[in-house]
């Protein structure tokens, strides 16, 4: 499984000082700490709403400060064009736009950006009539009608990261096997489309969160979900990983397992 790192974001109250701030330290040593942690890719997320003008230039300073720290591709958190763009120029490798959804306009935006710097991009299956879609098969939908429009740009299918939408379980208890039905749907009939999530909302309004949230990811594992927005830093959760990918039959000879032990990575 791809791992997305969560932690450069501006809604964390310490991140958004210290991009405000410029504290180019305190950033780094969230790259490097989820680099170590087995990130394949880092989410760079700089929307606050207060300042929605300095998000360009939040980005321009960003992106360099983060690709010299760590050799990553990054995954360009933004609701808007303008900065996604700002940060794809400066950036080396092949990004992740986050997000487009199944909005005309919206698609209209991005996927001429995902073409233009052959980039990936996350896919959430919302639209802008129907919000999210309260059942899997409204999700499949929109999710065929987002893969035929980027069909219609040249962005390959196996560019796209459909995100089913994870919503609290403490809201409607079927909420978690609506998550997990529209990931199998996806795969399989999206064929070579990937699967994302952020997992954490899951667990709002629940005790012990932290529970919720592993057991969950491997559940999500178990169907097949290809990456995932998460704290890497997080020991347990990584281990997890691990096991689940082995169990899985992805890991010829136990080889990863048994390294990722010699490294001390297994200990929960
Ligand atoms: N899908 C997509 N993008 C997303 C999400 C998604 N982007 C945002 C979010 N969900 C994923 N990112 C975060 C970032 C931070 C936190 C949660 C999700 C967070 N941080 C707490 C903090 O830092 O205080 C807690 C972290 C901790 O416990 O260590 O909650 O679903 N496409």
């Amino acid at each position: 499984m791809e791992i997305i790192g969560e932690k450069i974001n501006t809604t964390r109250k310490d991140v958004q000082k210290a991009v405000r701030e410029r504290d180019a330290a305190f950033i780094q040593e969230l790259a490097q700490k989820q680099a170590e942690g087995g990130a394949a890719f880092l989410d760079v997320n700089s929307g606050l709403a207060l300042y929605p003008e300095e998000e360009a230039e939040d980005f321009a300073w960003l992106v360099p400060l983060i690709q010299k720290t760590v050799d990553l591709p990054l995954c360009i958190d933004s609701g808007r064009p303008q900065p996604i763009e700002a940060a794809l120029k400066l950036h080396r490798g092949k990004a992740m736009i986050n997000s487009v959804n199944g909005d005309p306009a919206k698609m209209g935006e991005i996927f001429p950006l995902v073409k233009k710097y052959g980039c990936k991009v996350i896919a959430l299956t919302s639209s802008r009539e129907g919000g999210i879609p309260a059942t899997s098969e409204e999700r499949l939908k929109i999710a065929q009608t987002i893969a035929t429009e980027a069909q219609k740009y040249g962005v390959p299918l196996g560019d796209i990261y459909f995100d089913p939408l994870v919503m609290a379980l403490s809201t409607q208890h079927g909420n978690g096997t609506l998550f997990l039905e529209t990931l199998r749907g996806i795969k399989k009939n999206l064929g070579e489309a990937k699967t994302v999530s952020g997992l954490s909302n899951i667990s709002f309004g629940l005790p012990k969160r932290r529970l919720m949230n592993q057991v969950f990811l491997v559940l999500a594992l178990g169907c097949g979900m290809d990456a995932a927005i998460l704290d890497p830093t997080d020991k347990a959760l990584m281990a997890m990983i691990r096991a689940g990918e082995t169990l899985m039959g992805k890991d010829p000879f136990c080889a990863k397992y048994i390294s990722a032990f010699r490294e001390g990575r297994l200990d929960v």
